[in-house]
């Protein structure tokens, strides 16, 4: 079994939860398809760096992520930066021939995101991996339901309803993080939240067409914080601190025509007091309907239209053994699992994929797709029509 030494850029929340991945992934799934080596962490905050190779276990840190692409001894990078770094550090490792998996989305504008797809397209013809860390397409339930619409349970899509509803920057007074800032996030909850819920509406339906949609900022400012962290609405600042204007989205909400036929809405929003990480995906097909909700990942809904009438209605499918990861999900359905597992699910198909040399989903070019819808809803949101996807 082959040994996969990993370099991290970005040792925030997101880089943990990609240590949580990678350390989990020979403990749960084995035999492991590689086993993860933790060799040099990144964070241009130097105690963060440093804290982060004590706790999580790396045996080198650095500030300069440029140590990373130089190290020969390195094979995989996993980068959980701000979305404008992405294609500069993606590229650059890509074309020191090491696997990549990137955060969400994949940049902050087409252009950078097209010039990706194109560096991982050549890179994979000497066996090499990228993957965007859409996750939320890896969830058990998610999967089965792509499987009850391919073995054709529920008849042809008519209606694909996505919603993403969170509520850690509803508060005023939760701080101008990068991702309130344009030049760095590139969108707001579009960009941040919408895509997970496009990567999966175009993952159980196919290509988006064209969209018509509603874009707003109903929090025009917000006060600054010391430092780069991004402390997603947990930490207040000082509600005197100076203020500056947000120049993204917080809600964003569209209509979809899908080039198989199929109608949808897709909606994302960071000001819904209540929702938390309120993932929701509703299909309605020809025979039956499926209905997903991430606040209980563990269960899928389904209805069938040629149950009997006296009994039609949603049943709950609780996911387990018997469905895709089974090994991770523990032995009993209903024993449940939750980010973590999920994170580690995605180190495996990544770990996998350098393994079989097989591209894995979310593809490079996916991740520009899902880029490329926001740009026909932002486009829409100032045309106020319906606009292509390119
Ligand atoms: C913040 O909205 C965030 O951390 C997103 O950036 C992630 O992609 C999402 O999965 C959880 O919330």
């Amino acid at each position: 079994m082959k040994n996969i030494k990993i370099g991290l850029i970005g040792a925030g929340f997101m880089g943990k939860a990609h240590v949580v991945g990678y350390s989990n992934v020979p403990k749960l799934f084995w035999p492991a398809p590689a086993v993860p080596e933790l060799k040099t962490v990144c964070d241009i905050d130097e105690e963060t760096a440093k804290d982060a190779k004590d706790r999580f276990g790396f045996k080198e840190w650095t500030t300069d992520w440029q140590d990373i692409i130089n190290d020969p001894e390195i094979d995989a990078v996993s980068i959980c930066t701000p979305n404008d770094s992405h294609a500069k550090i993606s590229i650059a490792a890509l074309e020191a021939g090491k696997h990549v998996l990137c955060e969400k989305p994949i940049s902050n504008n087409p252009e950078d995101a097209k010039a990706m797809a194109d560096a991982a397209a050549q890179a994979s013809s000497d066996g090499i991996i990228a993957m965007c860390a859409y996750q939320y397409r890896r969830v058990p339930a998610v999967v089965q339901a792509k499987k009850l619409i391919e073995d054709g349970s529920i008849g042809d899509i008519l209606n694909i309803r996505t919603t993403y509803l969170q509520s850690w920057s509803a508060d005023p007074d939760s701080p101008l993080s990068w991702r309130f800032q344009k030049k760095y996030a590139g969108a707001g909850a579009l960009g941040d939240i919408g895509t997970h819920v496009i990567d999966i509406a175009q993952y159980l339906a196919g290509d988006i067409e064209e969209v018509v949609s509603n874009v707003r900022t109903f929090i025009k400012e917000r006060p600054v914080q010391e430092g780069g962290a991004d402390l997603l609405g947990t930490v207040k600042v000082d509600p005197d601190a100076a203020k500056e204007p947000v120049d993204v989205d917080d809600e964003a909400s569209f209509l979809a025509n899908f080039k198989n036929g199929a109608v949808g809405s897709i909606e994302a929003t960071r000001n819904a007091w209540g929702r938390n990480n309120y993932i929701t995906v509703e299909v309605h097909g020809t025979k039956g309907s499926i209905l997903f909700n991430y606040e209980r990942l563990n269960e899928l809904q389904v209805s069938f239209s040629e149950d009997p009438e006296d009994r039609r209605g949603f049943k709950t499918i609780y996911t387990g053994p018997a469905h895709s990861y089974g090994e991770v999900t523990w032995n009993i359905p209903g024993m449940n699992i939750g980010y973590g597992e999920l994170k580690t699910i995605e180190s495996y198909d990544f770990l996998k994929a350098i393994a079989d040399k097989k591209q894995p989903s979310t593809s490079f070019n996916e991740a520009y797709k899902v880029d490329q819808v926001c740009e026909a809803v932002l486009a829409s949101a100032e045309s106020r029509r319906w606009e292509k996807v390119k």
